[in-house]
C-alpha cells in the first residue's frame, strides 16, 4: 500500500514540487524520448570482427602474445589474429586439416591435432619450428582433440576410439580410457588430478578420467546431458560446464541449470560466469547465479543467422569474450556498465522517470545499487548511473543535472 501520509509523502511532494519547477511533471517520458540509445556493451575499443579465410574449428587464446589461434579446416593453416584489433597478422600452414588445439602450459608450444592425417602438428611459437608427431595405427586418422598433460606428455583424440596417451620423451604411444567413449570428445583439464571429455550431441557425455592413477582410467560418467562438446571448466577444476548445466567435476552433480544458455563460460578469477543465450549476453555470479548483467547485446551470438558458435572464450581479464562463429571471430566488451550515465533505473531509456528515482535516491527513499539490472527496480537507482557528478553519492545535485538532459539543456554530461 503506498505511503499517503507521514515523512515519506512529504518528502514525495517535495519532489513533484521540484519537478513541476521544471515544468516536466505532465510530461510523459516519451515526450522526451531516448537521451541515449540502447545499452550497448560491445565490440571493444578498438576492435574490429575478423573475417577468416573460412571457418574456424578451434579457438585457443594466446595473451602472452596477445594473440587468438583459429584452427582452419579448408585451407589447412592455422589463423593468428591479434587479440586487442581483430586484425588477422598470419597464417601457419599445417600438413592436414587442423582440428582440435592446446597451448601448452610454458605458453610457447601449440599442438594442433590434425583430422585427416592422423598426426599432432607440435608448433614452436618462439621459433616457429614445426614437428609432426603421427599417432595412427592407434587411433584413426580422424584426429578430433589434443591436451597437453605435461611437457612432455600428450592425450590424443579421434572421434571413436579410447585417447591416446603420447610420451614425446619415451617416444611411446599407450591407449588409455575405455572403449565406451563417445563420439568427438572435447578434452579439458580439470584441476592436476583429471582430465573431463565431453563429447558431441549424438550422446552427449561427459567422462573423467583419474590422472593420478597411471592408467587414466574413466571414473565417472554422465550422459544425455545439453551439449556436453561446449564442455568448460571452473579455474579451480571443481565444477563442469555444459551449455545449459553446472555440475560437479567429481561424479557429476547437477548445481544448477541455467535456462537459455547455450554456452556457460567462467572467468579466469572463478567470480562469474557468462552464459551465452540465443539473444545476448548474461554475466552471472558463479556461486549464486545472480544476475550482474543482462541480455548484453553480443557482436556475434547465435541468433544473428547463420554458422553456429563454434567457440567461446574469455581473456584472463574477464573483460573480453571472444566468439567464432562460422568465418568470424567476434569480440564483446564484458565490463562495461550497460546502463548510460543518466539511466539511473536501467530501463535503457533517460526520462524523467530517472530523474524522480535520483531525487528519492537523494532523500533516502532509494537506496542505490552498483550494478543493473537492479533486482527491484522501485526501490533502487544505479549508482554509477544515478551519480552524474561523480562524487560517488546521490545528491539533489545529480538530480538537477539530469534534468537537464532530460529537458535538452545541454551540459558536458548529455
Ligand atoms: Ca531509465
Ligand atoms: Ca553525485
Amino acid at each position: 500500500m503506498p505511503n499517503t501520509s507521514g515523512p515519506a509523502a512529504s518528502t514525495r511532494r517535495q519532489i513533484k514540487a521540484f519537478l513541476a519547477m521544471f515544468g516536466v511533471l505532465a510530461l510523459s517520458a516519451a515526450t522526451f524520448g531516448q537521451v541515449s540509445g540502447e545499452a550497448a556493451a560491445s565490440p571493444p575499443q578498438g576492435w574490429t570482427d575478423t573475417v577468416l579465410p573460412a571457418d574456424g574449428t578451434d579457438l585457443v587464446l594466446d595473451e602472452g602474445r596477445g594473440v587468438a589461434y583459429v584452427s582452419l579446416l579448408a585451407p589447412q593453416t592455422v589463423a593468428v589474429v591479434d587479440l586487442a584489433t581483430g586484425v588477422l597478422i598470419r597464417e601457419i600452414a599445417v600438413p592436414g586439416d587442423p582440428s582440435g588445439m592446446d597451448l601448452g602450459a610454458s605458453g610457447d608450444v601449440l599442438y594442433v591435432g590434425l583430422s585427416g592425417t592422423g598426426a599432432v602438428e607440435i608448433i614452436d611459437l618462439v621459433t616457429n619450428d614445426q614437428s609432426t608427431i603421427s599417432v595412427t595405427p592407434e587411433l584413426s586418422i580422424l584426429v578430433w582433440d589434443v591436451l597437453e598433460l605435461d611437457a612432455n606428455r600428450l592425450l590424443v583424440a579421434d572421434g571413436l576410439n579410447p585417447l591416446l596417451l603420447v610420451d614425446m620423451t619415451l617416444n611411446t604411444k599407450t591407449l588409455v580410457g575405455d572403449g565406451s567413449l563417445g563420439v568427438g570428445p572435447t578434452l579439458q583439464r580439470a584441476g592436476a588430478a583429471n582430465v573431463l571429455l565431453g563429447t558431441l550431441p549424438s550422446a552427449s557425455i561427459l567422462q573423467r578420467i583419474d590422472l593420478l592413477d597411471p592408467l587414466l582410467p574413466v571414473v565417472d560418467t554422465a550422459s544425455l546431458l545439453d551439449h556436453a562438446e561446449r564442455l568448460k571448466v571452473s579455474p579451480d577444476g571443481l565444477t563442469a560446464y555444459t551449455a545449459s548445466q553446472v555440475l560437479q567435476t567429481n561424479g557429476f552433480a547437477q548445481i544448477q541449470t541455467i535456462p537459455g544458455a547455450e554456452w556457460l563460460v567462467p572467468t579466469a578469477d572463478g567470480a562469474r560466469v557468462v552464459a551465452v543465450t540465443a539473444t545476448g549476453i548474461n554475466v552471472l555470479t558463479s556461486d549464486t547465479f545472480e544476475p550482474i548483467y543482462s541480455d548484453l547485446p553480443s557482436a556475434c551470438s547465435s541468433n544473428s543467422g547463420g554458422a553456429p558458435v563454434e567457440r567461446v572464450e574469455i581473456e584472463s581479464a574477464g573483460s573480453t569474450l571472444y566468439t567464432l562463429k562460422g568465418a568470424q571471430l567476434c569480440a564483446d566488451d564484458l565490463m562495461t556498465d550497460p546502463s548510460p550515465l543518466g539511466d539511473a533505473n536501467c530501463d535503457g531509456q533517460i526520462t524523467v522517470v530517472d530523474v524522480a528515482a535520483v531525487i528519492e535516491a537523494s532523500v533516502g527513499l532509494r537506496t542505490t545499487s552498483p550494478i543493473c539490472p537492479l533486482a527491484d527496480p522501485t526501490s533502487q537507482v544505479s549508482l554509477p548511473a544515478a551519480d552524474l557528478s561523480g562524487d560517488e553519492i546521490v545528491t539533489v545535485l545529480d538530480a538537477t543535472l539530469l534534468m537537464n538532459c532530460v529537458v535538452g539543456t545541454s551540459n558536458a554530461l548529455c
